[in-house]
């Protein structure tokens, strides 16, 4: 069993219909697919794969050695307990934020000039919602108009993306602790270009671990929480982790498309007479305030965990 490949050139042409029923059931039943032949071109991807192998050599690699999962794996092996490590993840993780240049790695030369995959990615996702949105019986551009609510007029407050660069280091014992615990994401929907190589993101499908094979230059698509609620539980967001290896240092860089802090997001319009709201309606923000804490926990008590409107 392998996670879906849908080759996203075909929304275009005559084969439209098969492509959109494909992306709803692979929504509807995992949560997660991978796009070939998705548009971003592979200058840039090649570009981006490179950016960040050399950010992670000249600005990260160093660090990692006394980071925090170095340090607990160490103390874990003086004690000889043998008891996994559950409270971090064997990762080296960086964040690009739009409105926080200024934090990101300086020292890598064309980082900063660079976001053209984000870029790429939110041009990418509004295409998908086009197709996700009327998939779901929802009229075109309703996810977006969702997402921006609660807009100020000088446009701060909008849907935004947030990629998150992570590399996943050679462990010594991956028996003793995760790449990345299982969670859900938050967000909307997640773009992630992984590694070409090295394999270690899984996704929980009927109660089994599913490899997320890597296949070159595609781009994984997962749906978060909000798009689970926004579908009332139509599309699930797929609890999915990272295992830790012993050789490699597996690259992923994740393209988070979320909703306005603002945003009340709750069930659209439920069409089917007699169906039932599944979920409360909230403020993404509020939202966030309980995924801070409850990341790696249970997924429906976070729902309810949520100030409701
Ligand atoms: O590194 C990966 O492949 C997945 C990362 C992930 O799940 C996350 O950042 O939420
Ligand atoms: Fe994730």
């Amino acid at each position: 069993m392998a996670i879906p490949v849908i080759d996203f050139s075909k929304i275009n042409g005559e084969e439209r219909e098969k492509t959109l029923s494909d992306i709803a059931k692979a929504c509807e039943e995992w949560g997660f697919f991978q796009l070939v032949n998705h548009g971003i071109p592979l200058e840039l991807l090649n570009k981006v794969k490179k950016l960040s192998s050399d950010c992670y050599k000249t600005e990260r690699e160093e660090a990692f050695k006394t980071s925090t999962p170095v340090k607990l794996l160490n103390e874990l092996l003086e004690q000889n307990s043998g008891e996994k490590i559950e409270s971090v993840d064997w990762e080296d993780v960086f964040t690009l934020l739009d409105h926080n240049q200024n934090e990101w790695p300086s020292n890598t030369s064309g980082l900063k000039g660079d976001v053209g995959v984000q870029r790429r990615s939110e041009e990418a996702s509004e295409q998908d919602d086009g197709s996700d949105g009327r998939n779901l019986g929802l009229p075109k551009g309703y996810i977006k108009k969702a997402f921006n609510e609660g807009m100020e007029e000088d446009g701060e407050e909008t849907a935004f993306f947030g990629t998150k660069v992570s590399h996943y280091p050679p462990c010594p014992h991956p028996e003793l602790v995760n790449g990345l615990r299982a969670h859900t994401d938050a967000g909307g929907v997640v773009l992630l270009f992984q590694d070409d190589e090295y394999d270690g993101l899984q996704v929980l499908k009927d109660g089994e671990w599913i490899d997320v094979q890597p296949v070159h230059n595609a781009i994984v698509i997962n749906i978060g929480d909000q798009i689970e609620v926004l579908s009332n539980g139509r599309y699930k967001s797929a609890w999915h982790r990272v295992l830790a290896r012993e050789e490699g240092n597996r690259r992923s860089i994740a393209s988070f498309y979320n909703p306005s802090y603002k945003a009340a997001i709750g069930p659209a319009a439920v069409s089917e007479e007699g169906s039932e709201k599944k979920y409360p309606k909230f403020v993404f923000g509020d939202y966030m305030d309980v995924y801070a804490n409850q990341k790696f926990m249970p997924k429906e008590p976070r729902f309810l965990a949520v100030k409701p409107l």
